[in-house]
């Protein structure tokens, strides 16, 4: 029998957190076969609620969950935590300019980053959820300078979801048969889905959609804008597909892409494609063994690199203020 994994969630409380903890305990984070321990981490006002939330997941008689603990306390939360999903993390407000809400976030991820740092198990993988989700993970990262800067992952999945959704649509085929999406830069409006690596049923999906006028001014806003449709539809943000991305990430991360295929994360960048160094930015990458490593060798076009600038130019400019609020 397995030892459990501790898999900490913050903002266990909120709406992404009630998608989110059922099928952890379901076993679709890590694995049918492997019991977990979730560890809650919310703020004081909202531990009642996640109290509630538990009280759920004990009435589920979850067979892989093997226990529940609930803080306000990231210190108590992270202790021993092998899997961190960092979901709770402060909106944008009316009025709100962009150096109050990368302050109000700084004195969220900061002591997080820190918390982790001292107390999180040595094989400690982190998937920062809550936006702005680069820049936050930046933070955390900068926080917790004992841990592996690989460790801190922030999440593009489900741009990259969106994408491969709406390319099938588009084309009129599975979503399984296609292969080799991309989101390139920040989960933000600048944000760049690629299709021109990605192949549907083997063959290059640029040729198969051929239609660039499509491409720019269909595909790429109608991906990178899916958040605000979703707003406008529901009347709440996404939720459960925020939540199935998250746990698309840490499975993919943990048990490897498949032999031909790769996915996207916000990774720390080494240099490639000429993302400057210590960024963490949107790429392809495979996974084996618990690592991922960023696909390498691809030819970058016009298209795209205008596009891959502009969002890694963003990533830059947020880095520089949250470096000007000392917050890395
Ligand atoms: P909710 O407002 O429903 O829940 C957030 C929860 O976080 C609340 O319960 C709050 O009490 C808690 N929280 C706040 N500060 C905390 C702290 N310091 N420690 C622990 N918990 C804290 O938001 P929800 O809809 O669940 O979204 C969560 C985050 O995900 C937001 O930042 C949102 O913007 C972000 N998203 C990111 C996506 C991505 O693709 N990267 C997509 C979905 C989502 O929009």
């Amino acid at each position: 029998t397995r030892t459990p994994v501790n898999v900490t969630v913050t903002g266990a409380a909120g709406q992404i957190g009630y998608a989110l903890l059922f099928r952890i305990a379901a076993g679709h984070l890590l694995g049918a076969d492997v019991p977990v321990n979730l560890r809650l981490l919310e703020i004081t006002p909202a531990l009642k609620a996640a109290e509630g939330t538990a009280m759920e997941l004990d009435d589920a008689a979850f067979p892989l969950l093997r226990g529940i603990e609930i803080s306000d306390d990231a210190n108590v939360a992270f202790d021993g935590a092998n899997v961190a999903l960092l979901v709770g993390a402060r909106p944008r407000t009316a009025g709100m300019e962009r150096g109050d809400l990368l302050s109000a976030n700084g004195g969220i991820f900061k002591p997080q980053g820190k918390a982790i740092n001292d107390h999180a198990a040595d094989d400690i993988k982190v998937l920062v959820v809550g936006n702005p989700a680069n820049t936050n993970a930046l933070i955390a990262r900068a926080a917790a300078p004992d841990v592996p800067a690989e460790r801190f992952t922030a999440m593009t999945r489900l741009d990259h979801n969106r994408a491969i959704a709406q390319l099938a649509k588009k084309t009129g085929v599975q979503v399984a048969d296609i292969k080799r999406m991309t989101i390139w830069g920040n989960h933000s409006a600048t944000q760049y889905p690629d299709v021109f690596h990605a192949e549907i049923a083997g063959k290059k999906a640029a040729e198969v959609v051929n239609d660039e006028a499509w491409l720019a001014e269909t595909f790429i806003p109608t991906v990178a804008k899916r958040g605000a449709a979703i707003i406008e539809a529901r009347g709440a943000s996404s939720a459960a597909s925020a939540a199935s991305a998250a746990l698309d990430h840490v499975h993919t991360w943990v048990n490897g892409t498949a032999d031909g295929d790769w996915t996207s994360m916000a990774v720390v960048s080494d240099g490639s494609y000429g993302v400057p160094e210590g960024l963490i930015s949107s790429f392809p990458v495979t996974t084996k063994d618990g690592a991922y490593e960023i696909v390498q060798g691809l030819d970058i076009n016009d298209f795209s690199r205008a596009r891959i600038d502009a969002s890694v130019k963003e990533l830059e400019e947020e880095r520089e203020a949250v470096r000007s609020l000392d917050l890395i």
